[in-house]
């Protein structure tokens, strides 16, 4: 194992210290925003856990090995590599057997995050439930995941491309909490409300790292989805993004685009509809997740 993990060396000094540990993923890099804001984002993302006085672990398969925590210089590399592999739970043995590249999404880093022993990942939003799911089957890897791998994920809800309401019940259905950070809304990514409730809510970073921990003293398997709400600054309102959705859904349907592709052309398509809106608000809600989950992993590092 030791072979195919490799942890940075301020990763590794903060596991031999016990210091709180933010992971981030790397699909959000590749294939989730343009050059060079994805680049500009993922510095300021890490920039955001260390200003938190937490280390940031950016994951990804580089020449077949797992990274937990990037350099400058494989940042900037990887930020460049848009053909990048998209791994997720399916895709990330086959791409280490074959020494290969990719980005891991929230259930691969996730799922990394666990053998490094960190216990925190904050992201832009997970997948879920497409809309028309009961004829696509079209559903996140990153569900099951939150369902059997015990990592705390800190995201803006679920994007609002997906269909929300299935997202929330497949969730209860698989045992995951869904805690909604200070508000008793599901956020939407791009907005603050979805007009669906969170089943959970919770107030403090306390409150989310004890509930962190009461899992591992029952031995659930699985991990936590925390909701935290785009700032308000930042946030597109429903009305606006709404008919944006409406139109990148009636395209990615008219072209045929399937499977893996379905997130990253909508991403893609939504950009250029707002005018490069939804990218700045997407930057703004990651860089909010860092400082949350910054302030949990402290929490849980300090019960520790
Ligand atoms: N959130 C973002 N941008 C992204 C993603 C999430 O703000 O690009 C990525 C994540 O890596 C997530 C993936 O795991 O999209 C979901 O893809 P799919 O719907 O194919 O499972
Ligand atoms: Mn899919």
């Amino acid at each position: 194992m030791n072979d195919l993990l490799a942890c940075s060396p301020e990763v590794a000094a903060a596991r031999r210290a016990g210091a709180p540990t933010v992971a981030l993923e790397s699909t959000i890099i590749t294939h989730g925003m343009p050059y060079p804001q994805n680049l500009e984002t993922a510095r300021a993302v890490e920039g955001e856990v260390r200003a938190a006085g937490a280390v940031p672990a950016t994951i990804a398969v580089i020449g077949g090995r797992i990274r937990i925590g990037l350099d400058g210089a494989e940042l900037d590399a990887l930020a460049q590599t848009p053909d990048a592999m998209k791994l997720s739970r399916a895709d990330l043995a086959v791409c280490l057997a074959r020494g290969a590249t990719g980005a891991t999404t929230v259930a691969a880093t996730m799922i990394a995050a666990r053998l490094a022993g960190i216990a925190v990942f904050a992201t832009g939003g997970i997948g879920g439930v497409h809309r028309g799911a009961e004829k696509s089957f079209d559903i996140s890897a990153d569900l099951r995941e939150l369902a059997q791998t015990p990592v705390t994920v800190v995201a803006a809800g679920a994007k609002a491309i997906l269909d929300l309401p299935k997202t929330l019940e497949l969730l209860e259905t698989l045992g995951v909490p869904v805690i909604a950070y200070r508000q008793d809304a599901f956020p939407a990514f791009w907005s603050r409300d979805s007009g669906l409730k969170a089943p959970l809510r919770m107030d403090s970073a306390a409150e989310i790292a004890a509930a962190h921990r009461m899992r591992a003293t029952l031995g659930l398997p699985g991990g936590q989805l925390v909701a935290n709400p785009i700032p308000p600054e930042a946030e597109i309102p429903p009305a606006e993004i709404g008919p944006v959705i409406e139109q990148a859904l009636a395209e990615a349907e008219a072209q045929g685009v399937g499977a893996k592709a379905v997130t990253p052309f909508l991403l893609a398509r939504i950009f250029e509809l707002t005018g490069g809106r939804s990218l700045a608000a997407n930057i703004a809600l990651v860089r909010a997740n860092a400082r949350l989950g910054a302030a949990i992993a402290a929490e849980i590092a300090r019960g520790a």
